[in-house]
């Protein structure tokens, strides 16, 4: 539950910046914010334009017929703006109604970037990283773009994720994954000391897909399950690749393998052939997030 409420308040945090300090980065969350200033009076004198005072998609007057609080954002502070939980169907005005149970951000605007496409893929840096749904340890499909430019307070531009692909029946793959959940790996926090604090930060999204069950099969959302069970980190979705689309484009013949993918969704590293996948944590613990 800490951690929750780490992510929780981080989410507020981003809010509230956004809202009252900066409304250019309104612009990347999906507010389309119009010309009128932050108090406006909502008469739309001149312009036309319904008022959005918290500038969060739902008009002031779309927000009192549902019930949702027209200055803020999030107004059941779930994390999910308003008109997102509209969107999705979500309750904007039940904190337990979330768009993903496992708190992971949510992009708006996701339609407009390029999907990429799975037969059409490269593992040089700048060659896209594509979209698709995969199933978490919450029996939730979680679309991946939903982690593409999301915003933090020393990356406004978006995050940047360590793509980990693991297996259940991969032993170094379960050790990497529970010094992630538990910081009980001296040996690997003393080769990569920022990690974990740039993950459970929220400066770095970890994303784990497992391609391949404890029998070198495909995986399903039980061994999703059953990884974060025993790897519990509410800040790492366990994805179940069953389609073993990232094996087939990115996998290399040692795993855990780790690559980076910006905000933009495009490979900002990936391993040399004669690199380890372990370089990628090197670079990420360099990195100054
Ligand atoms: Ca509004
Ligand atoms: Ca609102
Ligand atoms: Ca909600």
């Amino acid at each position: 539950m800490q951690q929750r409420s780490l992510l929780l308040a981080l989410g507020f945090a981003l809010a509230t910046t956004a809202c009252e300090a900066d409304k250019d980065t309104n612009a990347d969350t999906g507010a389309d914010s119009n010309d009128s200033g932050e108090t406006g009076d909502g008469d739309g004198d001149g312009d036309g334009e319904p008022a959005d005072t918290d500038e969060d998609g739902l008009t002031d007057e779309e927000e009192a017929e549902l019930g949702t609080d027209p200055t803020k954002k999030d107004t059941d502070g779930d994390q999910y703006w308003d008109s997102w939980e509209v969107t999705e169907g979500t309750d904007p005005l039940d904190p337990e109604s979330r768009i993903y149970t496992g708190y992971w951000p949510y992009n708006p605007n996701k339609d407009e970037m390029d999907p990429g496409d799975w037969n059409v893929i490269g593992k040089w840096n700048g060659t896209r990283f594509p979209r698709d749904q995969f199933l978490d340890q919450h029996g939730e499909w979680v679309d991946n773009y939903d982690f593409s430019e999301y915003p933090s307070e020393t990356k406004p531009e978006g995050t940047y994720m360590i793509i980990d692909l693991s297996a259940v029946w991969c032993g170094p793959c379960h050790t990497v994954a529970d010094w992630i959940a538990k910081g009980n790996n001296p040996g690997l926090e003393a080769d990569y000391p920022t990690i974990r604090a740039k993950v459970h930060e929220g400066r770095v999204f970890w994303l784990t897909y497992l391609i391949e069950d404890g029998n070198y099969a495909p995986p399903s959302v039980t061994d999703s399950q059953e990884w974060a069970a025993q790897h519990p980190d509410a800040y790492v979705p366990v994805l179940a690749d069953e389609e073993q689309h990232t094996p087939a484009a990115y996998g290399v013949g040692a795993i855990p393998h780790f690559f980076i993918v910006g905000p933009d969704m495009l490979l900002e590293y990936f391993p040399a052939a004669n690199e380890s996948g372990y370089e990628t944590l090197s670079i990420i613990d360099a990195y100054d997030f």
